[in-house]
């Protein structure tokens, strides 16, 4: 019993370590992907862009390829001079090279249903 109650703790104990190292290495990988890639895809679909955030490198030129998956959408990013056409059946390429840091929100500017104003993309700017 007392063995049984010692196995239990230890696992206890050691499932937030390996939750939190799992945690920060997808989160260095992902940062890792974002600096090195220079295309990112972007898919639009009701209601949601996918990825729903990106991160990009101050003074880093960057290409945006916009895919809609469904219907007419738009991505507006008004901080970036950003305001692109997504049709489906088209993917229309976007280049953008951020000037500042910071976060940044895209928006559909297409009306495409009732949860048209749900429609955001997060962008990081960050420091090369
Ligand atoms: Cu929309």
């Amino acid at each position: 019993m007392i063995l049984r109650t010692l196995a239990v703790g230890l696992f206890l104990c050691t499932l937030p370590m390996a939750a939190q190292t799992a945690g920060s290495a997808k989160l260095h990988s992902h940062a890792a992907a974002a600096a090195s890639s220079a295309v990112i895809a972007i898919h639009a679909r009701r209601f949601a862009f996918d990825p729903a955030q990106i991160t990009l490198v101050k003074g880093k030129t960057v290409e945006l390829d916009l895919i809609s998956d469904d219907v007419h959408h738009s991505l507006v990013i008004g901080a970036l001079g950003i305001h692109a056409d997504m049709l489906p059946g088209t993917t229309e390429h976007v280049q953008v090279t951020p000037d500042d840091t910071g976060d940044f929100t895209g928006d559909c500017g297409h009306f495409c249903g009732m949860g048209h104003n749900k429609m955001h993309l997060l962008i990081h700017v960050v420091n090369p």
